[in-house]
């Protein structure tokens, strides 16, 4: 197969770290993890379940931390390599023009998207328990906060990097008020990033992740169908554990699985991954991708604690996805 990206943009400065000599899994770690510490600054409690993203010609990213209140919010960084970054101790501040929406009550998981003229960010909004928060960005300086897309109980809002058949596109994976022991993966589509209908069925639990799935980083569109990468969850005799997989989707109907990989991706094995605030946790929530060499780095939260980052190539895990397909 000759796997071709629709849009395929160089990241010159990529993170990457070749194969290890000795390993055959399609998504490696990086040998340095994690690249991001629990506390970044002295009111961290801890750094995770994060958003990264080429901006000119470095890197910016929407960080997810928890601070030593446990107060769950999102801060703004930057880093050349995107492996050493500096993150603002202070909050975001969204602008907004309605005051019911403005009203804070937590913030976490965000999701960051180029999309047509600027930079969307999605995150699991706490209005009255959570749902999926909508906001972007021209500049990383002003953000500029939306109606929230759904209603609660709802989290893992993922747009699509273009439109679908006219409309803007989201994954979102409807759940409870609390840690929710379900969950299947949505499609929705808008014709104006505030009103969403069009839902449409996507995907539920699966091989080694029997209790939930959600959707990770933004998709990304290649000559084989919308590849992604998702997060999906078991029910140990101890509690969840959190695991990465992947899926080839159509590209114009992109709640029709075309191929899902039957095994995971990675799973919490290294003990940043099974030590930590929340054990068990491989939680991806960012991807980038090198158009010119198909190199991937996966930026992902480990043990609700801090952020890791791991390696593949587009080609090979599309590959691989189909090999490995569930039937
Ligand atoms: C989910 C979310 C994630 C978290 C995961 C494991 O419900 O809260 O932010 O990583 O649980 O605790």
């Amino acid at each position: 197969m000759t796997l071709q990206l629709i849009h395929p943009t160089p990241i010159l400065n990529l993170p990457w770290e070749e194969r290890p000599a000795d390993s055959s899994d399609i998504v490696w770690r990086y040998s340095h993890n994690p690249v991001i510490p629990r506390r970044p600054f002295p009111s961290a409690n801890s750094t995770f379940n994060s958003a990264v993203i080429p901006y000119q010609d470095h890197f910016v990213g929407i960080f997810r931390i928890d601070d030593t209140r446990r107060v769950m919010n999102l801060h703004f960084g930057s880093s050349q390599d995107g492996l050493s970054w500096q993150i603002d101790p202070q909050t975001i501040q969204f602008q907004c023009n309605e005051a019911e929406i403005a009203r804070f009550q937590y913030r976490y998981d965000p999701r960051l998207c180029w999309l047509e003229d600027r930079y969307y960010i999605t995150w699991c909004n706490g209005y009255h328990g959570p749902t999926i928060g909508v906001g972007y960005t021209h500049d990383f300086k002003t953000f500029y906060q939306l109606e929230n897309a759904f209603l609660p109980f709802n989290r893992n809002g993922v747009l699509f990097p273009r439109r679908i058949n006219g409309k803007y596109a989201m994954f979102s994976r409807p759940s409870d008020n609390g840690h929710t022991p379900f969950g299947d993966i949505y499609y929705s589509e808008s014709p104006d990033m505030a009103h969403w209908g069009h839902h449409r069925w996507v995907m539920g639990p699966g091989s080694w992740c029997y209790t939930k799935v959600g959707a990770g980083p933004i998709p990304i569109e290649t000559s084989e169908g919308w590849l992604m990468i998702f997060h999906g969850v078991l029910t140990s005799c101890n509690g969840y554990v959190y695991s990465m997989g992947a899926a080839l989707l159509d590209l114009e109907q992109p709640w029709r699985v075309m191929y899902r990989a039957a095994p995971y991706l990675l799973s919490p094995q290294m003990i940043y991954e099974c030590v930590g605030d929340v054990p068990n946790v491989v939680f991806p929530c960012a991807a980038l991708l090198d158009g010119d060499t198909g190199r991937m780095a996966i930026y992902y939260g480990a043990a609700d604690t801090v952020v890791a980052l791991a390696f593949t190539r587009v080609n090979e895990l599309v590959d691989w996805i189909k090999i490995n397909a569930l039937p």
